[in-house]
C-alpha cells in the first residue's frame, strides 16, 4: 500500500498517467515507501489504449513481447489470446494489472494536471489541476506517453461539417455504426491502415483520403507464435532478459547480411520470410544496411512495391498506394489486415492529395481541386503530436520560472531523454533522447521506470534532494542523439519521428536511435560513473561529477568493436613484414570506395629508385585540365601503399573534382629517416614539372596526407618553400604526425584503445628514426620554421594520440601567418576518418577536406604562379 501523504497536499511523488508508464511507476513508488499521487484525465487506466478505441486498434508488436516482465506471476496469470491483441484485450490487461497491485486507490481520474512550478525555496514542485486542486511533490513525473496529444486537424474548414465527426484517437466509448453510411477517413498511418478495412465492412461507400502512402506488411494475426512461447516456457527469464538488451526491445539477432552484397536469391528468401512473418522488427532486419545505404532500403522498398501491386487489381490505385517519397523504416511502417485488399472492393475508393490536395472541409463533406465529396461521417486518423506534444502541454516551469515550451522552443533538448537541466527533480518516462517510440515500448517504459526508481533510491541513501542534469551532459547526449540519427535515412523522411507532421513543429530527430540495448548500457554506465552529468544537492552539500557519457561517433564506436572482437595482435608485436601483411588482409575486406573516372597507374623516379603512383581522374565534366593535389598515404612510414589508402583517394578526388596522385614512397626499417620525406619532396617536383602532361593545371598544385602521410606532406611543403619552388597552392593533413614529443595529453587520454596506440607510435618511430634525429624539422615538422607555408588545412580527431600536435601545428602555422582550417573530427580515431563507406560518420570531415581543396584553387582556369 501507498505511503499516506504525512502534509495534506504533499506527496513525494506526482505521477502524470496511468498508462503501462505511470502504473509500473506508482507500483515502484511505492515498493520505495513514498508518498505518491497519480493523474490522469482520463476516466480509468490504460493511456493510450484507454483513447485509442477506433474498430481494428491492436498492438503491432507481438503480445507475448508487449507486456510487463517485473512480475513473473502476473506473466503465468495471464494468457494472451492472439499474436497482436485488440486493444480491449489490452485494456483489460492494463486493468487486471491495477487490480492485482491495487493500484486504483493512488489514481485520480478525470483530472488534468494545468500546471507544474518549481519552488526553489522549498525544493519542490507546485502542481496544479483542471479542478483547481494544488499540491505538492519532491518528484514530478511525466508518463504522460509519446502519442497521447492528437494533432488537430490542420485542414480548413475543419469545423463546418455538418455529419460526424470521429478521431481514431478519441473514439466515442459507445463505439461508431457506419452501417449504410457514405464515410471518409483521412491519414494512411497505422489508425488509418488499422481501421479502414474493418470500417469498409460496414460503410455503403468509403472514400481513402491519401497524403503518403505507407508501407504495410500483412501482421498474419493468429496465436501467439509457438516458437517465441516455447522460448518463453523454457526459458522465461533468459528470454526478457535478451530482450532487455537486444536492439528493438525483442529478441532478435541482428543480420549482418548486406543488401548491396547479397544475392538474388538470399534477398528474396529474406524478404519473403520476414513478409510471412509478419513482425515489424523483421521486415526492418531483412539486411543490416537497409536503414543507412539507400541502395539496399530500395531492394526492400520495391519487394513491398511488388507485393501491393500484385494484391491491389487496379493498377491504378496500386501505384498510387505503393509508397515511393520515402525510405522504407524512415517512417513508421504499418501491421495490416487485409488494409491493400480493401481497395479492391467496389465502394471504396482511394483519393490521393498528391493529385488531389484537399481544398476545405465543407458542410456536405470535403471538397478537392476537381471534386466535391458528400460524406455523412468524417474520420480523422491524423496522428498525433509526438513525444514533445505530451510534455508541453502541461505547463511546466523549472529554475526562475523558466517554462519547458521555452526551452524547447527549437527542439527538445534532454539527458538520456529521461530529465532536462533547469527543472530538478522532474522525470519523464519514454522523453525524447530515449528509444521509446523505435522499441517495444514495454522494455523501454520498465527500463526508465527502474532507473528512476533506482535513481531516487540512490539519492534518499546518500542523503540527497534534488538531482538535475548539467548543461554540458545534456548538450552531450542531444548531440550524440543527432549523430546516431544522422547515420541513418531516416533524418531524410517528413515523419512524425522528425516533428515534420505538425505544421512549424521545429525538424529535430526525437527518439534515440542508437538501441534498446546500446541505450541501456549509457544509462548503466551513468550510473556506475557516479551519475555522470547530473548535480545532487542536499543538506550535506553538493554533488556533482560533470562529463558527457557518449562522445565517440556511433559507428566509429561500431567499427572498433567488431575490431576488438577479432582479437588481432597489436601491431607493435608483429614484425614489420607481418604488420604489413595484416594491413593488406584488413584492406581485402572494405568497400571499394566511391568511381572516379579514371585510374591510371605509374611511377616517377625518386632518389632512391622509382616510385609508384596512382593517378585518379573525376568523372564527368568539366573536361580538360584539373588542379592537382600530389597524395601520401598514412602507416607509420613502415605500412601502406597505393592499395592501402585507394577508397579515401577515391573519395577526394570525387568529391573535390582535383585530380589525385598518390604516390608511394620508400619505407622504414628498409629504407629509415629522411628517405620518406626526401622521396616525397622528390614526387612533388616531379608532379610540378609533369602537371600538363597529367592532366592538371600547371602551377595548380596542392599536397595532401594522412597520418605519416601527413608528415611527409608538410615536410614536402617545407622543402619546396625553402627550395623557392614548386609552389604549392595548399596542404590538407589528416591526423598528420608532426612531432616526436609522444607527452602532449591527447597521448595521455587516447594511447591506448583506440587502434593507434602510444605502443604502435613509438613501434613507428623506431622503424623511422633514430631518437637523434627525431627532433629534425624533416621528422617533426612542428619544430620547423613555419612562415611562407601554404593554406593550411588540418583534421584533429578526439580520439587520436595525435590530436593534440596536429593541433599545435596549427597553432603555430597560424601565429607564422600561415591561413589555417582547423577540421575537428568530432568523435572520431585516428583511423576513421579515412575509413570511406564504413564509417559513415566521417563523411561530413572529408567534404570539408574537399570544400578546403577546392579553395586552394579558386579558378580552375591556368594561372601563374605567384613568384
Ligand atoms: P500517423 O502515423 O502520424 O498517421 C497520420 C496520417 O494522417 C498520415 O498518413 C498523415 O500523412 C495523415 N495526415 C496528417 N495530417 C494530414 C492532413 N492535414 N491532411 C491529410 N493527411 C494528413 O498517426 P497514426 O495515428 O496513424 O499512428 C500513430 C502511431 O500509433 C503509429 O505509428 C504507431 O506507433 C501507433 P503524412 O504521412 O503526414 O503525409
Amino acid at each position: 500500500m501507498n505511503k499516506p501523504a504525512s502534509v495534506p497536499g504533499q506527496f513525494d511523488a506526482v505521477v502524470v498517467g496511468a498508462g503501462f508508464s505511470g502504473l509500473y511507476m506508482l507500483y515502484r513508488l511505492r515498493q520505495l515507501g513514498l508518498s505518491v499521487k497519480v493523474f490522469d484525465s482520463a476516466g480509468d487506466v490504460g493511456g493510450t489504449w484507454y483513447w485509442n478505441r477506433y474498430p481494428g486498434a491492436r498492438c503491432d508488436i507481438p503480445t507475448t513481447d508487449y507486456a510487463y516482465s517485473f512480475d513473473p506471476d502476473l506473466e503465468q496469470e495471464w494468457t494472451w489470446s492472439e499474436k497482436y491483441a485488440t486493444q480491449p484485450e489490452i485494456l483489460d490487461y492494463l486493468r487486471f494489472v491495477t487490480d492485482r497491485h491495487g493500484l486504483r486507490s493512488d489514481i485520480e481520474f478525470s483530472t488534468t494536471v494545468t500546471s507544474a512550478r518549481w519552488d526553489e525555496q522549498e525544493e519542490r514542485w507546485r502542481i496544479t489541476t483542471d479542478a483547481r486542486k494544488e499540491l505538492r511533490c519532491r518528484y514530478y513525473i511525466m508518463a504522460t506517453g509519446c502519442l497521447s496529444v492528437p494533432k488537430s486537424p490542420d485542414i480548413d474548414g475543419a469545423s463546418r461539417f455538418a455529419g460526424r465527426v470521429y478521431f481514431t484517437s478519441r473514439w466515442p466509448h459507445e463505439g461508431a455504426d457506419f452501417t449504410g453510411q457514405r464515410v471518409a477517413v483521412i491519414g494512411t498511418g497505422s489508425s488509418g491502415i488499422q481501421s479502414i478495412p474493418l470500417i469498409a465492412r460496414q460503410a455503403s461507400q468509403l472514400t481513402v483520403f491519401q497524403r503518403t502512402a505507407n508501407f504495410s506488411i500483412p501482421a498474419h494475426n493468429g496465436p501467439a507464435s509457438a516458437e517465441r512461447l516455447k522460448q518463453l516456457d523454457e526459458d522465461r527469464e533468459g528470454y526478457r532478459h535478451d530482450a532487455r538488451w537486444s536492439r528493438g526491445g525483442i529478441p532478435l539477432e541482428p543480420t549482418d547480411i548486406l543488401g548491396v552484397t547479397a544475392s538474388e536469391s538470399v534477398r528474396r528468401e529474406r524478404f519473403e520470410a520476414a513478409w510471412a512473418q509478419g513482425e515489424l522488427f523483421g521486415i526492418l532486419n531483412v539486411f543490416a544496411d537497409q536503414g543507412l545505404n539507400p541502395a539496399s532500403n530500395d531492394i526492400v522498398a520495391e519487394m513491398i512495391r511488388e507485393k501491393i501491386r500484385s494484391i491491389v487489381t487496379d493498377p491504378g490505385a496500386a501505384e498510387a498506394l505503393s509508397p515511393k517519397d520515402h525510405y522504407f523504416g524512415t517512417k513508421r511502417p504499418c501491421l495490416d489486415t487485409g488494409y491493400f485488399e480493401t481497395f479492391n472492393l467496389p465502394h471504396v475508393r482511394l483519393v490521393d492529395l498528391r493529385k488531389q490536395p484537399i481544398v476545405s472541409v465543407t458542410e456536405e463533406g470535403i471538397d478537392t481541386a476537381d471534386e466535391s465529396f458528400a460524406f455523412d461521417a468524417l474520420v480523422y486518423a491524423t496522428g498525433f503530436d509526438a513525444m514533445t506534444g505530451p510534455l508541453v502541454a502541461v505547463d511546466v516551469a523549472g529554475r526562475d520560472g523558466v517554462s519547458l515550451r521555452e526551452k524547447w522552443a527549437s527542439g527538445p533538448s534532454t539527458y538520456l531523454g529521461l530529465m532536462t537541466a533547469g527543472f530538478p527533480n522532474f522525470f519523464m518516462l519514454t522523453g525524447p533522447g530515449s528509444p521509446s517510440v523505435l522499441s517495444n515500448m514495454t522494455v523501454s517504459i520498465e527500463q526508465h521506470v527502474e532507473w528512476v526508481t533506482g535513481c531516487l533510491k540512490d539519492l534518499r541513501e546518500a542523503g540527497f534532494e534534488t538531482i538535475e542534469p548539467t548543461a554540458l551532459a545534456e548538450s552531450g547526449w542531444n548531440q550524440h542523439v543527432q549523430d546516431c540519427a544522422a547515420i541513418t535515412l531516416h533524418p531524410t523522411a517528413n515523419s512524425w519521428y522528425m516533428g515534420a507532421n505538425v505544421p512549424g513543429k521545429p525538424r529535430f530527430f526525437l527518439p534515440y536511435i542508437g538501441g534498446v540495448n546500446a541505450y541501456r548500457q549509457a544509462c548503466d554506465d551513468v550510473v556506475s560513473q557516479g551519475y555522470l552529468g547530473f548535480r545532487m544537492t542536499g543538506p550535506g552539500g553538493t554533488r556533482c561529477r560533470d562529463g558527457v557519457i557518449r562522445r565517440m561517433q556511433p559507428d566509429v564506436a561500431m567499427v572498433m568493436e567488431l575490431v576488438a572482437a577479432m582479437g588481432l595482435p597489436p601491431m607493435d608485436t608483429l614484425s614489420a613484414a607481418d604488420a604489413r601483411a595484416l594491413m593488406a588482409a584488413m584492406a581485402q575486406t572494405r568497400p571499394p570506395g566511391p568511381e572516379v573516372g579514371e585510374v591510371t597507374d605509374g611511377v616517377i623516379p625518386g632518389p632512391g629508385g622509382d616510385l609508384p603512383y596512382r593517378l585518379y581522374r573525376p568523372a564527368g565534366p568539366p573536361e580538360g585540365p584539373r588542379p592537382l593535389v600530389v597524395y601520401f598515404h598514412g602507416g607509420g612510414w613502415v605500412l601502406g601503399d597505393l592499395d592501402s589508402d585507394d577508397p579515401l583517394c577515391r573519395d577526394l578526388c570525387a568529391r573535390s573534382g582535383a585530380l589525385v596522385v598518390s604516390v608511394n614512397y620508400r619505407h622504414a626499417p628498409e629504407a629509415r629517416f629522411p628517405a620518406a620525406a626526401l622521396d616525397a619532396f622528390a614526387a612533388v617536383q616531379w608532379v610540378d614539372a609533369h602537371a600538363a602532361e597529367l592532366g592538371g593545371i600547371p602551377g595548380q598544385l596542392a599536397v595532401a596526407g594522412w597520418s605519416a602521410g601527413g608528415n611527409v606532406a608538410t615536410v614536402a611543403c617545407q622543402l619546396a618553400r625553402d627550395a623557392g619552388g614548386p609552389y604549392l597552392a595548399g596542404q590538407v593533413l589528416i591526423c598528420p604526425v608532426v612531432d616526436s614529443d609522444m607527452t602532449r595529453l591527447s597521448y595521455q587520454e587516447n594511447g591506448e584503445g583506440y587502434i593507434l596506440t602510444t605502443a604502435l607510435m613509438r613501434w613507428f618511430w623506431d622503424h623511422y628514426a633514430d631518437p637523434a634525429d627525431r627532433g629534425d624539422r624533416r621528422a617533426a615538422p612542428l619544430r620547423g620554421n613555419l612562415p611562407g607555408l601554404p593554406p593550411t588545412c588540418i583534421v584533429a580527431a578526439d580520439f587520436d594520440p595525435l590530436r593534440d600536435e596536429g593541433v599545435a601545428y596549427a597553432r603555430a602555422l597560424e601565429a607564422a601567418g600561415v591561413p589555417v582550417r582547423l577540421a575537428r573530427a568530432r568523435g572520431h580515431t585516428h583511423t576513421s576518418v579515412t575509413m570511406v563507406g564504413v564509417v559513415i560518420s566521417g563523411a561530413p570531415v572529408r567534404a570539408e577536406i574537399a570544400e578546403a581543396l577546392r579553395n586552394f584553387f579558386p579558378n580552375a582556369a591556368p594561372q601563374e604562379p605567384p613568384s
